[in-house]
């Protein structure tokens, strides 16, 4: 069998099945590249106990084939991992595109060969190293695909299990009768801490920062509203796709200041936002983002909903958040304040006095030892490049990405990177990605990605890249459109803070429709920005 490839897709999550089904669609002779031994990318991974998605169902899927949405059934208004494996799985059975899959395979290297202009992919599976090459590099790895796993000194020494909720797995965990510590409380820990805490003898949770959380309200999906969007489901995406964040126009954005509302308005309009759930809430006000004393009304809010809930009050204030709301990722819950009523549940602060360390029986913060019989880590992920980086891609003269990166992501329309022609990065740092509804993100990049290869087949050009001027503007663009928000005053993992060491830069674009908007007008346009090699036909 022949290695050489029109393209080759590295990770079988939802960018990389989307990009087969299209290149193939084409006519391209296409290879993906999956390290796990099944399709689903994020949601292969996390299987952690209460892992859900935080876009509605009826919205997180793909548009790409009208008889695929319609012919698939969600069962809640937030789909829970399981249900969103199985769909992954049934659009790959449906397309056969496990057929150009390598499972269970490793890209440990990429090369571009200047003279021949092809990628040379190294990878590892079970038959060992092999060589494999291609006119196109696209890597669909996955924004939150990189375990951050803090190295506490003695990790080694713990005598239980350790789990991180990005690796879990695939038998579950049962917490019966344990004394379970989780570390952290970001998304992961928020949706998983209530279930444990149901299961486990005893649960401590450590919190470095407190997180807003806003209620889910999840639940069965009512048959009419289903109906409803079936019968109109064109119109409904393309609806979502005009909101900012590419979902939700069931609850669009009020556009007024929070500020030219009276207290007793904003108090409705909060807890209208509040029973409804999910992510609206941030859209009560228009300016929630942008202005520091507008967002304090909805921060004060959620406060009070906190000291509402949690009985105890010194865990009550521990739980409260200090940050601005919105400026780490909100939290989508389900019971997670209220868990802390529970006898069974510790909260313990690691702001001030880190974990110091793993012992053989549990962990030490602040000169106090906590015994366990298992550990969480609900740490996150090295966001955004931490799965780019972590392959050894050289571009011309043999420059590495981490070279090329060295002083933070540099990339034209988070598509394209100076110096690696053909590589393209689906969702990649410097696109709109993970502050949108990912699926929705990832079919505009693969169209985009698909045009231009057609175009470039069509016309006989050899290669595509981002010139050093058009990718220096646009990390000023996506700095600059971060700066007029709060997004960047906080230490999130969109500014990669969560990383010790890892440069602080804004790496996701606030605002879908104005970059879809940027992306159709660069095409249009032949290109602007990118330097097409005309000299050669394609092999
Ligand atoms: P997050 O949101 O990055 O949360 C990780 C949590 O782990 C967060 O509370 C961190 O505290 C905490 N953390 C990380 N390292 C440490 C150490 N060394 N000590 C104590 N606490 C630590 O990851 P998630 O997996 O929950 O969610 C990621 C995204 O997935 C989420 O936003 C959704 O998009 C889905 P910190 O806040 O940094 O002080």
């Amino acid at each position: 069998m022949s290695n050489s490839f029109d393209a080759i897709i590295v990770g079988a999550g939802f960018a990389g099945m989307a990009m087969l089904h299209r290149l193939r669609s084409d006519g391209l002779s296409v290879r993906v590249i999956e390290r796990a031994d099944g399709v689903g990318g994020t949601w292969y991974w996390n299987r952690y106990p209460g892992a859900r998605c935080d876009v509605e169902s009826m919205e997180y899927s793909y548009q790409f084939d009208d008889a695929l949405q319609q012919e698939w059934d969600w069962t809640e208004r937030y789909a829970a991992q399981p249900e969103i494996l199985r769909y992954a799985n049934h659009v790959a059975d449906r397309f056969a595109l496990r057929q150009d899959i390598a499972f269970e395979t490793s890209v440990n290297a990429a090369v571009f060969d200047e003279e021949h202009e092809r990628w040379v992919v190294t990878t590892d599976g079970a038959a060992g190293p092999e060589q494999l090459d291609a006119s196109f590099f696209i890597l669909a790895v996955g924004c939150l695909s990189s375990a951050n796993m803090p190295e506490f000194e003695g990790h080694e020494s713990f005598g239980g299990p350790t789990y991180h909720t990005g690796q879990w797995p695939h038998e579950g965990v049962d917490f019966t009768g344990k004394r379970v510590g989780v570390i952290g409380t970001g998304s992961s820990a928020i949706q998983s801490i209530p279930i444990i805490a149901e299961q486990a003898e005893h649960l401590t949770v450590f919190q470095r920062t407190a997180n807003y959380a806003v209620p889910a309200h999840n639940g069965p999906l009512d048959p009419d509203t289903v109906a409803d969007i079936k019968a109109n489901y064109a119109d409904f995406r393309a609806q979502n796709s005009l909101q900012n964040g590419a979902f939700g126009s069931r609850m669009a954005r009020n556009d007024a200041s929070a500020l030219a509302a009276s207290a007793e308005e904003r108090q409705d309009a909060y807890e209208a936002r509040w029973s409804d759930g999910g992510f609206g809430f941030m859209r009560a006000f228009g300016d929630l983002s942008i202005n520091a004393e507008s967002n304090a009304t909805a921060a004060a809010f959620v406060r009070r909903k906190i000291a509402e809930t949690v009985n105890d009050p010194a865990t009550a204030e521990l739980l409260t958040p200090k940050q601005t709301i919105g400026c780490k990722r909100l939290c989508v819950d389900t019971g997670y304040f209220e868990t802390f009523n529970r006898p069974n549940v510790d909260l313990v602060d690691v702001s001030r006095a880190p974990i110091e360390r793993l012992t053989p029986g549990g962990l030490v913060t602040g000169g106090n030892e906590y015994e366990f019989d298992a550990i969480v880590f609900a740490t996150g992920f090295d966001a955004m490049t931490g799965s780019i980086l972590r392959i050894d891609i050289r571009g011309r003269d043999g420059r590495s990405i981490g070279d090329a990166w060295a002083e933070g992501p540099v990339t034209y329309l988070g598509l394209s990177v100076v110096g690696f022609p053909n590589m393209f990065t689906i969702s990649g740092p410097g696109s709109p990605s993970v502050l949108t509804n990912m699926i929705v993100s990832i079919e505009q990049h693969v169209g985009w990605i698909g045009d231009c290869v057609e175009h470039l087949r069509s016309e006989g050009h050899q290669t595509i890249e981002a010139t050093d001027d058009a990718a220096d503007q646009w990390v000023d663009h996506v700095n600059g459109v971060a700066e007029k928000t709060l997004f960047t005053g906080c230490n999130s993992w969109y500014l990669g803070a969560n990383i010790p060491g890892k440069k602080r830069v804004f790496m996701p674009l606030l605002g879908y429709p104005p970059y879809v908007e940027i992306c159709d007008r660069v095409a249009a346009g032949g290109y602007e920005g990118f330097a097409i090699d005309r000299s050669r036909q394609l092999a």
